[in-house]
């Protein structure tokens, strides 16, 4: 099945930010439920953007966001402080999000991540930046996932994030990324893929249109979760149809039931 990350609990949007600020749980819990409702299958939690904030900021939003959902939660921060405070809060088994192989983020990560029972995002990311082809995203895909098999992961609870860069800033960002996912997903049997959805479109206008074309082209590619916004019907159509498309939904049984909710329409 498709993963669907909720990506709206974060304190890069201007109404969480006053939200966190005001503490204002009532416009988190409803937010959490929107997505919810929506299909999320999980909510990503990222309170970094109120800097010198961030692990208190961290602990008000998952105690709030547990009181309105029983999902499984995205703990999204790159500090592994944060990370293991958030790890000790959640009341069902979470993804983590995430480790890379930045020697300082890895070294601290490790020795926490090893016996725990948790899914993570491993970020084809090293101190070397961002990657700028497909062998290097997927170089760092083997050696990252290597690692933490090494340390007892199974390959069904890492989910390898290629680094979606957008399209704004070089044109080949978009295959760069296609190509990726098909190398992961063939190459490490048995990985998830996911990453940052509207990385794609940034820089650019009518953002919700490339979001959801990319998504599909990602999804024939083997694409299998993202952190996405649920609340978009049009790209929550786009992931059920896809689905479809792929021979996943068996007599079409999903698809039928969101043309019957009045949810996938043309
Ligand atoms: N990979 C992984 N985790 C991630 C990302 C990724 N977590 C964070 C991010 N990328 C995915 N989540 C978001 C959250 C918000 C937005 C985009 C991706 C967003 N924010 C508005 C903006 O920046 O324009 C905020 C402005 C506003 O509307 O108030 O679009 O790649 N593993």
């Amino acid at each position: 099945m498709f993963e669907v990350i909720g990506e709206r609990i974060n304190t890069t949007f201007k109404k969480v930010k006053a939200a966190v600020i005001d503490r204002d749980g009532a416009y988190i819990q409803d937010d959490v439920q929107k997505q919810e409702a929506s299909g999320a299958t999980y909510i990503d939690v990222n309170a970094g953007a109120r800097i010198g904030h961030e692990k208190e900021d961290m602990e008000w939003l998952l105690k709030v966001v547990q009181e309105a959902t029983t999902l499984p939660l995205c703990l999204d921060s790159p500090d592994p402080e944060v990370l293991e405070m958030a790890y000790s809060m959640v009341n069902t088994t979470p993804m983590v999000n995430s480790i890379s192989l930045e020697k300082d983020r890895f070294e601290a990560m490790m020795p926490f991540l090893k016996g725990k029972e948790c899914k993570i995002i491993a970020l084809c990311m090293d101190d070397s930046g961002m990657p700028k082809t497909v062998d290097d995203i997927v170089n760092r895909a083997k050696s990252i996932v290597g690692e933490l098999e090494a340390i007892g992961f199974k390959r069904q609870n890492i989910y390898v994030d290629p680094l979606i860069q957008p399209m704004s800033v070089d044109g080949n960002n978009g295959m760069m990324a296609m190509d990726a996912v098909k190398a992961i997903m063939t190459e490490l049997e048995g990985v998830h893929t996911t990453g940052g959805l509207s990385n794609i479109s940034y820089g650019l206008p009518q953002r919700k249109i490339i979001n959801r074309i990319f998504l599909a082209m990602m999804m024939k590619q083997g694409f299998d979760s993202a952190i996405m916004d649920p609340l978009d019907n049009e790209i929550m159509a786009v992931v059920k149809t896809a689905d479809m498309l792929k021979g996943n939904d068996n007599f079409c049984m999903n698809f039928l039931k969101g043309v019957r909710a009045g949810t996938i329409k043309a």
